[in-house]
């Protein structure tokens, strides 16, 4: 079922009430050439993933939507739109929650230190750049009745558990979607900057001592910033500074 919203990006939407991964349905639609803005909705996810094959716990009552995004940016920027994604997604939740909604690098959105969100961008390549970029986006809403797996529990939250007022899924995806065609024609018309600027304004744990985990090795320093590529920039001991581009950042408690 394919229907129309308001909105540029989720322009068509495909809604389906079970899917192993909506990333993967998406993907699909485009390499078959759906457009720019074609959203991928699902009631669950029995194959919801994260980063290195990860698994993304995704029951019934969550938002769990994938975006095709068609870039026209430097191979350099495209790790941009996942802090873009987060910035929008932070900037859209704080519509409703009743406090400071965070993002932390590079790919999470929390409240309070608990993961509300998370992202998944995965790049289909071309030889000039991106072909095509699909943009997941998992927001918990509401787990009640859920049992939480082992090894989340106290580790992630949710919407209804943080607002003030209810919210449906559908607002939620329009916030989210509003949000991010802004920070997404941003990144097109006026570079980093601003993108950045309203990452940098919620990041937590910059200024502090962290420990971020490498595909190889790790990196044990104080996370000092994000760079116009998206990078992390840590300070190591003795001041020497190493961008990071993909890890897994922890904080460390004195
Ligand atoms: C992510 O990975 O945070 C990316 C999650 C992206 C999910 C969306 S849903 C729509 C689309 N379709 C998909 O199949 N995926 C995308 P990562 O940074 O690797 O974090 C994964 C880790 O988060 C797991 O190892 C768990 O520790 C934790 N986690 C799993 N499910 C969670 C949940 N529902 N809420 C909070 N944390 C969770």
């Amino acid at each position: 079922e394919a229907r129309r919203l308001g909105s540029r990006l989720g322009h068509t939407v495909h809604w389906l009430p079970e899917v192993g991964s909506t990333n993967d349905v998406a993907r699909r639609l485009a390499d078959d050439g759906a457009p720019e803005g074609t959203l991928v909705i699902a009631d669950r996810q029995l194959a919801g993933r994260g980063r290195l094959r990860r698994a993304w716990w995704s029951p019934p009552g969550g938002l769990w939507m994938s975006l095709i995004l068609r870039p026209t940016l430097p191979p350099e920027r495209l790790p941009l739109l996942t802090l873009a994604a987060a910035a929008a997604v932070a900037e859209a939740l704080e519509r409703h929650a009743g406090r400071p909604v965070a993002v932390k690098w590079p790919n999470d959105v929390l409240i309070d230190d608990r993961k509300i969100a998370g992202i998944l961008l995965e790049t289909v390549a071309h030889p000039h750049g991106a072909e095509y970029v699909v943009a997941g986006i998992g927001i918990n809403l509401d787990v009640e009745g859920e049992p939480v797996p082992p090894g989340l529990e106290g580790r992630l939250t949710w919407l209804a558990r943080e607002v003030v007022e209810p919210v449906t899924r559908n607002e939620v995806a329009e916030a989210v979607l509003d949000r991010l065609e802004v920070r997404y024609r941003q990144l097109h018309d006026q570079g980093p900057d601003p993108v950045l600027d309203a990452w940098r304004a919620r990041a937590a744990w910059l200024g502090e001592p962290v420990r971020v985990t490498l595909p190889a090795g790790e990196v044990v320093g104080i996370a000092l910033d994000v760079a116009p590529d998206g990078s992390l920039v840590v300070e190591q001991a003795g001041g020497r500074r190493e961008r990071v581009l993909a890890g897994d950042v922890q904080r460390l408690r004195p």
